[in-house]
């Protein structure tokens, strides 16, 4: 028995050696995920636990393609993998029950998260750090917990996964993440990880930019964006970035069709409305939403959508400005 209380040691007592082990990266996966789970996957090995590591839905983001192969991030598609009622399911990145995580057969033993969940997750162990910028940041600590030496590609990945959701070290950033980042500077590729994220666009981009750009509206600090075609969740993410980048502007939320669903990005900079909860009150009864108080996102299924007037209209109220701007 370990009466260690280092996160990674909590974690190898709560998982039985020899069942099966799955790493789950929230779907459709962004850096951090993909990040987290490289590194969880490597520590678990030195400890002597095999495990895979896995996500649903698809990569849709050009730049994580080719972080993975460059990295050579051993990453499979869930249903590729045989799963089992044994199967030990560990979460990074994304909580049960979470619109975005997909439920494998098995049982969830593990969560590692740095977004605030809805209520406290039932697993055998739980790391959530909704303080943290980066789930990477959590996976770092892990590795200094332990003296275990950081691989090349693991603090490149990290590296990328911590620039990548605090915006390059611009938004959500806490002391912990700025340790990591003087850590994972020097032990990582920045030069490489830093140009694969700064090119995430292509040219191909630039239409949904453009009608993003005129299907913009403005009331007072809050930028409602709602735009017709379909484009990956980075380049939502980078339209949302880059509307809050304008002066005026404080609160930024973007729309557009994702299949059978619409997807939501927002951001915030304005402390009194944090973008997960403004996103939960404005799509209660129609969709989900959550993450940080800078970022959040969220999906309304097709059949439940109210209008872009609509739902515009239901932000307006969660972010209590007068109704009729
Ligand atoms: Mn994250």
């Amino acid at each position: 028995m370990n009466t260690s209380n280092r996160k990674l040691d909590l974690l190898c007592d709560a998982l039985i050696k020899d069942h099966p082990i799955i790493i789950q990266a929230h779907d459709f996966p962004d850096h951090d995920a993909v990040a987290a789970g490289f590194a969880l996957q490597h520590l678990l090995k030195k400890r002597g636990y095999e495990s895979e590591f896995c996500y649903s839905g698809n990569i849709q983001s050009a730049s994580l393609e080719s972080a993975i192969k460059q990295l050579s991030i051993q990453l499979r598609d869930s249903q590729e993998l045989v799963l089992t009622p044994e199967s030990q399911i560990i979460l990074v990145d994304g909580f049960i029950g979470n619109k975005n995580v997909t439920e494998l057969s098995g049982t969830v033993v593990g969560v590692i998260d740095h977004h605030t969940p809805p209520e406290k997750p039932n697993c055998a162990f739980a790391d959530i750090r909704d303080d943290y910028g980066s789930c990477a940041t959590i996976l770092f600590e892990y590795y200094t917990e332990s003296n275990e030496p950081l691989d090349k590609n693991i603090a490149t990945a990290l590296l990328m996964g911590l620039m990548m959701d605090t915006a390059f070290m611009t938004r959500g950033v806490t002391h912990h993440d700025m340790n990591a980042f003087s850590h994972l500077f020097f032990a990582g590729d920045w030069e490489m990880g830093s140009r694969t994220l700064r090119n995430s666009l292509g040219l191909i981009d630039l239409a949904v930019f453009r009608e993003a750009i005129n299907a913009c509206i403005v009331a007072e600090d809050f930028a409602f964006i709602p735009v017709e075609k379909e484009c990956t969740p980075e380049v939502s993410a980078l339209i949302a970035d880059f509307f809050l980048g304008l002066r005026e502007i404080h609160f930024v939320v973007v729309l557009v069709p994702d299949r059978d669903s619409y997807r939501i990005s927002v951001r915030s900079e304005d402390p009194t409305k944090p973008s997960d909860v403004v996103i939960r009150k404005a799509l209660r009864g129609i969709g989900y939403g959550g993450g940080h108080f800078h970022m959040g996102g969220g999906t309304i299924p097709r059949d439940l959508f109210p209008g872009e007037q609509s739902l515009r209209n239901r932000f307006v109220v969660a972010i209590g400005l007068p109704e009729k701007s």
